[in-house]
């Protein structure tokens, strides 16, 4: 009878097994065959029941039934683990020769660049560069710097106010007015910075632009060091060739104020297009520093005199690499920024 059934057993466990396709699929074979309710622990367990020689007979086929299932099932388990590997592994396959995705490296801007190779220019003539705040105060951008209570240029239609009393700066030389105030003379400084003015884009105007502004007092400076100062900064930015000359100006900053033009670098003033056929390039606006601006720094105006200077960055950018349209520095196409390495 038992051994009908053991004959049976073997040859459901034979299908089983064989059938399965995974690790817990065989598990499964093994609880149903070989676990603590198995078909064949049941067997087993039965023969306790019996006489000794039929136990002894029967015992003996049990246990080799049992060690050919625990076989088949250690031989297909090897197998489906090899098989899950298999799968597993042709699943995350890596292809080590696929070109990898191409990263662009960045480029320095073209006005990084020319506030660089201008403050480079200065810092050699032993200037400090000196950076400030963009929110300014009503008193450092206009009051401090001797403009007119009805000046123009406070006019909300040209100047962003953020409040009744501070404002975008219109230009950097607020912060020469926090220089005067917290340092003592001798001053030997630049600034270069972002500006804001009210202003419609088109290819020459942009509401922001950078600048460059610089301040010297010391006892006994005069028109001539600003004149030799500001000489050698063309002839080192734009070529030792150009020559400049000094056109009087009006700034409410400076006394007397000039704008200084320098013989066009390209065609060495015979007149071209990068001047317009004057020969003649507009660089920056300049002049003494006007007692009143010194006075609100605690300067003494017996003892010092100093000049000061601006200059547009886009301005000399575009002069210098032949850009036409001063909105392609906001822009932000790298095909436009990779050209000035
Ligand atoms: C310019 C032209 C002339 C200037 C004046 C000062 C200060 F703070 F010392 F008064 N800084 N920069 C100045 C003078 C700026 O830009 C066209």
């Amino acid at each position: 009878m038992q051994n009908t059934q053991l004959r049976e057993i073997l040859s459901e466990a034979k299908d089983l097994i064989a059938k399965a396709a995974s690790r817990s699929e065989t598990d499964e074979a093994r609880i149903k065959f070989l676990g603590k309710k198995g078909k064949l622990t049941e067997i087993l367990r039965s023969m306790g029941a019996l006489g000794p020689d039929e136990r002894k007979a029967l015992g003996k086929r049990a246990n080799d039934a049992r060690a050919e299932i625990e076989a088949m099932l250690a031989r297909k388990f090897e197998e489906v683990k090899a098989a899950e590997h298999a799968l597993r592994f042709s699943a995350e396959t890596l292809d080590v020769t696929e070109p990898g995705a191409e990263i662009r490296l960045g480029a320095k801007h073209p006005i990084t660049r020319t506030i660089e190779d201008i403050s480079r220019i200065f810092m050699r003539m032993g200037y400090s560069v000196t950076e400030g705040p963009e929110v300014e105060t009503v008193f450092n951008n206009f009051d401090a710097l001797n403009a007119a209570p009805n000046h123009p240029s406070r006019e909300f239609t040209d100047t962003f106010y953020v409040t009744k009393d501070t404002l975008l700066r219109t230009q950097t030389s607020p912060v020469q007015v926090r220089t005067l105030l917290s340092q003592a003379p001798p001053i030997k400084v630049i600034s270069p910075g972002r500006c804001f003015r009210v202003d419609t884009a088109d290819a020459t105007h942009s509401p922001m632009f950078h600048q460059v502004e610089g301040l010297l007092v010391d006892e006994g400076v005069s028109m001539a060091d600003l004149k030799g100062t500001l000489d050698a900064f063309a002839k080192q930015m734009f070529g030792s060739d150009v020559k400049t000359r000094f056109r009087p100006h009006f700034f409410p900053f400076t006394e007397p104020s000039a704008e200084m033009d320098m013989s066009c670098f390209k065609c060495g003033g015979r007149g071209c297009r990068v001047c317009k056929g004057g020969g003649w390039i507009e660089v920056l606006g300049c002049g003494m520093v006007h007692p009143n601006v010194l006075r609100v720094g605690g300067v003494d105006t017996e003892r010092y005199t100093g000049f000061a200077f601006g200059m547009g960055v886009e301005r000399l950018a575009m002069l210098r690499h032949g850009i036409d349209d001063i909105r392609l520095f906001y822009e932000n196409d790298m095909r436009f920024i990779e050209q000035f390495g």
